[in-house]
């Protein structure tokens, strides 16, 4: 008896020692079929039970009149803060379902964020510069990530097991998720490629000064007379 209890005693320390060691580490990298990397790529991960990163605040900033970033993945019932870091008024604006909303023409942070408590993607607009163009993916999934300009995302503290994946990007057709099939995790971490097909993007940078465009068009119309 005596003997059991000290087996049973010296397993339950390995248990303890192997918690923390146990937690893996996923790393994706995001690339189109030619091998250039996947920037603004969401890859979102349900599995088994663990801890999930659930973060309740987040921000989605407006530089240089654009959003930044341009793809903000949260969690389902994150409150997301709108600062404007301009020195100039944006009205931002979403139609999308998960997300109706208008923050009228505002300067600085306005006071309260925004709660995004429906998954799906929102697709953000200002109602100044029509080609400022960002999202924000709300997933139930407990874990998420995006990917960085060189199509890199990587994925902390995960239990090892089976996963499934769900990956989003802006330019995937009609702004669909895709299957990123099961992804088997083991203790000691995983890298894992994946090839994504892109649509054509739409601009999302200030029209290049009309001067020259207008001289040209102007040119153009002459010359056809
Ligand atoms: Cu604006």
């Amino acid at each position: 008896m005596a003997r059991c209890v000290h087996l049973l005693s010296h397993l339950l320390l390995l248990l303890a020692a192997a918690g923390p060691a146990s937690a893996a580490t996923l790393e994706v990298l995001m690339q189109q079929a030619d091998g250039r990397p996947v920037a603004d790529a969401v890859v979102t991960l349900q599995g088994p039970a663990g801890a999930a990163a659930v973060v309740s605040s987040a921000e989605m900033d407006q530089r240089s009149q654009r959003f930044a970033p341009h793809v903000l993945a949260v969690h389902t019932g994150t409150q997301v803060r709108f600062p404007n870091s301009d020195n100039i008024r944006h009205q931002v604006y979403s139609f999308s379902t998960a997300k109706r909303f208008e923050l009228r023409l505002y300067e600085g942070t306005p006071t309260a964020p925004l709660l995004f408590d429906k998954p799906g993607v929102v697709v953000l607009g200002c109602n100044i510069h029509d080609w400022m163009l960002g999202y924000i993916y709300v997933t139930d999934d407990p874990h998420f990530g995006v990917s960085d300009a060189q199509g890199r995302v990587r994925l902390e503290q995960l239990t090892p097991g089976d996963y499934r994946a769900t990956v989003w990007h802006p330019q995937l057709a009609d702004l669909q998720p895709m299957d990123g099939g099961t992804l088997h995790i083991p203790a000691a971490g995983l890298s894992h490629r994946m090839l994504l097909t892109l649509e054509p993007a739409s601009a999302d940078l200030p029209p290049a000064p009309t001067a020259f465009g207008d001289a040209f068009n102007r040119a153009a119309r002459e010359t056809a007379q």
